[in-house]
Parts: structure tokens; C-alpha cells; sequence
């Protein structure tokens, strides 16, 4: 009988893989290091190690370190009181005790407060690895950057790195809301349980800090910009402040988005007037509030007179009243205010992209020092592909934030792999031409350019109660890869997909290339299947799943596909050169030239600047109409060419690694088909051309794609 049981567990055992992956650990698993020899060369080099100061932020520097070292080389690595050879000493310079006659001056003028530096040097001749820097933070960011290096496994011998993050607020935006649904959210529910805060502290919260610290994000904001009052309640405020303890450690700030009506909705005002005295003396007495429960509250985030929510132009008010007002408030404790650039209005009768740019450019130096204006990439709102928002570069005495969404409400939503560091670098290495050549949107929003002593950057969060945080594995690249460009916006797509690939899947070179290659590739195949060309906002009504180029007929012109493509039967695209809304004026003009002329504007912005007739001759040799097909043919074939890639790692990862990314690999195929097929029949009642021979008609009918309805799509 024993003998049968043992049998039974050992086939068990052999033909499941018992430690597959559920995502939960992300990219800090610190599993054993696989490859021997790499193993053998980190054992002989780190032998112990020494964390100098007892903070709360050193101590959690040292849990992880410890964690990290005893999993990476799966044994315990021992704690040390003196130093001996081969170890590691980690600690503040100007508090330690052993490197205080080790001079350093070199790489220390370098780095800022959070920078760090890793140097293989010798104390009393025995070779030590130290992390050092000017604060604890620093050294905390210095320990994870160092076990990122053993992850990657990457040489560690004659180590010399300083390190420094370019831009001084790294923020992610939660776009969750207290009832714990999440705003474009993909990934299941909010992760802040709002009902059982204070007394209940999910664990997830320290390892939500722990990740973002693990990237050097520095700065939360727990709520949607769509406001809700209530989290400024006293209540609420005590929440929050539970969060913020766990958080502090790991150096990351909270934040909370602030409804403009606050004053009214829960301080009984008749008024949110930013000019009237009672509104500024509540936002001032809230203000105390919070920060006698949070002493390094960092800020308000806020949407204010867009999309119906409330702001000062109510009052007959400007955006500088409003963000002033809140920004004198938070003055005195060091906080600052991100007031946000989308802004637009339908009862306006001016290009929607232009909106934004003729509303801010002209409150340029009006603001006060801690208000930040907080910009999207591009000037619509997070398309696939989007020309750089005009703004940048545009309003040199204020400091820009730039505004990113990882969440992929235009990309797929939940089920799509587009890896988003492509975009983010497009934007960023966008060149304004604002200060001559070389004034990229990078050097704009890290301050640089303009000398600001302040600079920011926040990304949409796509993280919710799945149990691996994203809902789609690819989902935490996108978080880690808006973490790194955050610190360091001059590393490369690739080198991001690597660090990530190696420390969340595999270390094998080949598996690691083949996933990469799928990942660089990744977002063009989605644009070339959704919005090939500058197409953009043909999505699904509301809840923006699926394509819908048809949508028109509503009650906001800007909410409808047919505002933007303008499609008819003489050809596509959305003038905006200066025979139509003339966009393009809002850009510098060596910028402009290129957009607003037909030949010299990228293929790839041309219908987002230009209507062009579907025979108009393209690039290529074809006609504008086979190459709008044929791009969203090579989407489709894009997403297929992934999947017999992914279909090769097989029995190569971790099985549930591999099933999960299998599945919705699936998905994506079935809806860029969808995609491509809705598009390409819709425009096509317009072109009145064929779908050239070579390419496979579509299975459907365009009546069923448009009869197609979706009551509950997530994250609305
Ligand atoms: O992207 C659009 C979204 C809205 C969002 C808004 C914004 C939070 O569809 O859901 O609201 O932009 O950024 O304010």
C-alpha cells in the first residue's frame, strides 16, 4: 500500500510542475540562480554582508537584501560585524562607520538625495562590494538595483555604477475609486480595501511598495482623478494615513486626487470659488488636517473642468486661480499640486487636440513654485500612436509633468501583449525644437531644459486585486518598464524588456531573445491592427473595447470614431495642417513643417494630420487604401508570428507562465481579426475599392460587427 502512495506522489511530483508561477512574486522572485558557474562566481564574492544604520528605511533594505542574497544563491548568506573578504556593506557615506576613510567624492557629486553608487574597492586590503549614497532611500534603491544585477545575472566583478533618478516625482496614478471599482482598470478590483482601513493592513501593501521601490517609484496617488470628496473626509484621511505608514519605508509619498467641490460636498460651503476667502481657508484647514496625520503628504493631483468634473471656471475662475489656491495651502508643508492639462470641451468648436495647448500656453509663469501642469503624451488621450503633445516645449516657466497610461485602455485592455516602452521612448525622444535642436520632450519634463527644480512624471496604473497584479503577465512590463524610464528615460525598450524577461521568466539567452523580440515588436502590430497610419479614437463607444469606427450621432461630437478619421468617399484623415483646423501651428516650426507637409510628415501621423484621397500614392508604391489594408493584414499576421514564437517556449517556462500568456495570445488574435476586420469593411463602404486579391476577405459582415454590444465590458 505505501509502496502504491509513494508511487502516486513521486508521478505527481515528476509530471506537475509544483512551483509554477502565479505572477504574485513579479519581477523580485529570487529564485536560485540556475547556471552553475554564474552561481559559483556570486558565492565567491559575496560572503556575508554588513547594513550599516537601523531606520525604518534601512531595515527594509536589509530584509530585502537578505532575501534577496539567500534566495539568489540558495543558501543563507550571513550577516556580518566586521569586515572581512568578499562581502557586502551597504550604508549612508556620510553615517558610515566603515567607509568613512574611503574617499568617494567623485561619484558622490554626481548623484542626487536617492542616487546611489556600487563600486567594487578594498578596505584593509579585502575586496568588498559597497552601496553607498547620501540617504537611506539611496541605499535602498542601491540594494535593489544590485540584486537586480544578480537576477540578470550580470557581472558583478569591478562593479562601478552611480546612478541618480533624472526626474524627481515618480508617480503612479490609481485611477481606483472607494467603492473599489477601478476607472479603465483591468486587472479586477482596487487593491486599497478602503472599508476594513485603518485596522487592517493586507500584506499586498507591502509588497505594492516593495515593487515600486524595487523601480524607484517614489509616489502614489491612491485615488481617481475622477473625484470623489469623501476620501478628504477625517474617515478616509485616517485611511490613508495607514497607507502612507506602510509605504514610508520603502520612500514612497501618497497623494490624493482633490475635487474641486470639495468646499461644498462635505464642508457645508455654498462656494468652491478659489478666490473666496471662506473656500481658501477650508482647503487651508484641510490641508493641516492632513498632514497633522500625514507628515510627508505629498500633494493634490487635479482633473478639474473636463469631462463634467468641477473646477474654478465654474466661478468664472482660470486653472491658475484654482491650482494657486490649493498650491498656497500645501506651501508651508512642502506638498505640490499636478494640476492636469486634458482639457477640453465640446461646446467649443475647435479641434479637440487643440484644446489643451490654447487653454494652458497662455497661463505660462502664473502659477505658483509647487504646481506642476500635468500633460498626456500626445494631445488626445493615449492612442496607440500620437504625436507628441504640443504643449511640450510651449510653456518654458512652468514645470510639464509628463502623464502616461500603463493601463491599456486603448491597447487591448486586458487581454492584449503590447509592451509600452516603445511609446513611452517615442514620446520622450520626441524632439520640440522649443530651445533649438535637441530640446526633446525627455529633457522638457525632467527639467533640465528649462532649469525647474521640480519635475515629475506619472503613469496610469494598470495594477488591481488579480492575483498577479496586471491580469496579463506582459501588464507587469509595462509598470516595471514606466518605472525605469521614470528613473532613467535613456534606457533603451531593449534593455528594459531584458532586465524584465530575465527576472520574471527566464535567464536563457535564447528564450530571453525569442521573448523579447516579441515583445519590441509588440506594440506595432497592435497599432498596425487598430489605428495603422495615425488613425485614432475609433474605438468602442464608452467603454472603448473593440473597434467601432462607425460611432457618430452622439451627444459630444468629440466622443464620436467619425470626428476623428473623417472618412468619406473622397478619402481619410483629419486635416489639421492649415487648410483645416491647423494643429500643426501649435507645434515649433521646424516640428510643423514636417507635419503639415504631405511628403515630409512620417507615415506613420500622416491621417492624424492630413485627408488624403484613397488613391493618394503612398511610400510604398500602393494606393493609401491597399496600404491601410495591408497594414492592418500585417497586425493580424504581427500577432500570429508572436503566438508561433510563444508556441516555441513550450515546456521552456514555467507551465503556468506559459498557459496564461497562451490564452490571451488567443484572445488577441481573435480581436485583431476583429479589429481588422471591422476597420477594413467599414472604410471600405467609403472607398468603394477592393481589399487587394492576396489577402483573405473577412468572414463576417460589417452589419454584425456593428450590432455587436458589450453591457459589461470592464473597466468602466
Ligand atoms: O482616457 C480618458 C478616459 C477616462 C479618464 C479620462 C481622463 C479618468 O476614457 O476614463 O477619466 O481620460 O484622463 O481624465
Amino acid at each position: 500500500m505505501k509502496k502504491v502512495y509513494l508511487f502516486f506522489f513521486l508521478t505527481l511530483f515528476i509530471n506537475t510542475n509544483i512551483f509554477s508561477d502565479d505572477g504574485y512574486r513579479l519581477w523580485l522572485k529570487y529564485d536560485k540562480i540556475k547556471d552553475k558557474k554564474i552561481l559559483d562566481s556570486y558565492t565567491s564574492q559575496i560572503k556575508g554582508w554588513i547594513v550599516e544604520g537601523n531606520s525604518p528605511t534601512i531595515l527594509v533594505a536589509k530584509e530585502e537584501l537578505q532575501k534577496g542574497l539567500n534566495g539568489l544563491l540558495g543558501k543563507k548568506i550571513k550577516e556580518l560585524s566586521q569586515i572581512k573578504n568578499n562581502i557586502i556593506i551597504a550604508g549612508v557615506y556620510s553615517q558610515s562607520h566603515y567607509l568613512k576613510n574611503i574617499n568617494l567624492s567623485e561619484s558622490l557629486v554626481e548623484i542626487s538625495n536617492e542616487g546611489f553608487v556600487i563600486k567594487s574597492i578594498k578596505i584593509d586590503s579585502k575586496n568588498v562590494i559597497i552601496i553607498t549614497g547620501k540617504s537611506d532611500t539611496g541605499i535602498l534603491y542601491g540594494i535593489f538595483h544590485f540584486l537586480r544585477l544578480l537576477q540578470t545575472n550580470s557581472n558583478i566583478k569591478n562593479i562601478n555604477i552611480v546612478s541618480s533618478p533624472k526626474i524627481k516625482l515618480r508617480l503612479l496614478n490609481h485611477w481606483d475609486n472607494l467603492n473599489r471599482t477601478v476607472e479603465r482598470g483591468y486587472a479586477g478590483f482596487s487593491i486599497w480595501d478602503w472599508h476594513k482601513l485603518p485596522d487592517y493592513i493586507s500584506p499586498q501593501y507591502k509588497d505594492y511598495a516593495r515593487a515600486n521601490a524595487s523601480i524607484g517609484i517614489n509616489g502614489t496617488v491612491l485615488t481617481n482623478v475622477n473625484a470623489n470628496a469623501w476620501v478628504l473626509t477625517h474617515q478616509y484621511l485616517i485611511k490613508v494615513a495607514a497607507l502612507a505608514n506602510v509605504f514610508r519605508p520603502y520612500g514612497i509619498k501618497v497623494y490624493l486626487t482633490a475635487r474641486f467641490s470639495a468646499p461644498i460636498e462635505i464642508g457645508n460651503l455654498k462656494t468652491a470659488d478659489p478666490l473666496n476667502e471662506e473656500v481658501k481657508q477650508w482647503w487651508k484647514n484641510k490641508v493641516d488636517e492632513i498632514y497633522k496625520l500625514i507628515p510627508d503628504f505629498g500633494g493634490f493631483l487635479v482633473k478639474a473642468n473636463s469631462e463634467g468634473q468641477p473646477g474654478p471656471q465654474n466661478y468664472g475662475r482660470t486653472h491658475v486661480d484654482g491650482a494657486n489656491m490649493l498650491a498656497e495651502a500645501l506651501e508651508p508643508y512642502g506638498g505640490v499640486v499636478m494640476w492636469r492639462a486634458f482639457v477640453y470641451d465640446s461646446n467649443i468648436k475647435e479641434d479637440r487636440a487643440k484644446q489643451s495647448y490654447n487653454e494652458f500656453k497662455p497661463l505660462d509663469g502664473k502659477f505658483r513654485k509647487n504646481v506642476l501642469i500635468q500633460v498626456k503624451n500626445g494631445p488626445i488621450d493615449f492612442q496607440p500612436r500620437e504625436p507628441f503633445h504640443p504643449l511640450f516645449g510651449a510653456m518654458p516657466d512652468t514645470p510639464l509633468m509628463m502623464e502616461f497610461q500603463i493601463t491599456q485602455e486603448y491597447l487591448g485592455q486586458g487581454t492584449h501583449l503590447v509592451y509600452l516602452a516603445p511609446l513611452f521612448k517615442e514620446c520622450l525622444d520626441s524632439d520640440t525644437y522649443s530651445k533649438g535642436p535637441g530640446s526633446t520632450v525627455a529633457k522638457i519634463i525632467d527639467g533640465s531644459l528649462e532649469n525647474h527644480s521640480i519635475s515629475g512624471i506619472a503613469g496610469v496604473s494598470n495594477i488591481g486585486t488579480d492575483r498577479n497584479w496586471t491580469g496579463h503577465l506582459f501588464g507587469q512590463a509595462n509598470w516595471y518598464a514606466f518605472g525605469r524610464l521614470a528613473w532613467d528615460h535613456n534606457l533603451s525598450s531593449d534593455e528594459i524588456a531584458e532586465e524584465w524577461i530575465r527576472m520574471t521568466i527566464s535567464n536563457d539567452n535564447e528564450i530571453v531573445s525569442k521573448i523579447k523580440s516579441i515583445m519590441l515588436k509588440s506594440r506595432e502590430d497592435c497599432v498596425n491592427y487598430m489605428t495603422p497610419l495615425g488613425l485614432h479614437h475609433i474605438m468602442g463607444w464608452n467603454h472603448h473595447y473593440g473597434p467601432a469606427p462607425w460611432i457618430k450621432d452622439k451627444h459630444r461630437d468629440d466622443w464620436t470614431s467619425v470626428y476623428y478619421h473623417r472618412a468619406d468617399t473622397n478619402g481619410i484623415g483629419f486635416d489639421r495642417t492649415a487648410t483645416g483646423s491647423n494643429a500643426v501651428s501649435q507645434y515649433f516650426p521646424e516640428v510643423a513643417e514636417i507635419f503639415s507637409s504631405v511628403e515630409k510628415c512620417p507615415e506613420e501621423y500622416l491621417l492624424w494630420f492630413h485627408h488624403l484621397p484613397w488613391d493618394y500614392k503612398m511610400k510604398s508604391g500602393k494606393t493609401l487604401w491597399e496600404e491601410i489594408c495591408y497594414h492592418y493584414y500585417n497586425g493580424v499576421e504581427g500577432v500570429k508570428e508572436t503566438i508561433k514564437i510563444w508556441d516555441s517556449l513550450k515546456n521552456k517556462i514555467d507551465n503556468e507562465q506559459y498557459n496564461h500568456v497562451k490564452m490571451l495570445l488567443n484572445i488577441q488574435l481573435k480581436e485583431a481579426i476583429w479589429w481588422r476586420d471591422a476597420c477594413v469593411l467599414y472604410f471600405q463602404t467609403f472607398s468603394k475599392r477592393p481589399i487587394p486579391d492576396e489577402l483573405e476577405k473577412p468572414e463576417k459582415s460589417l452589419d454584425y460587427y456593428m450590432n455587436l454590444n458589450f453591457p459589461y465590458a470592464p473597466g468602466i
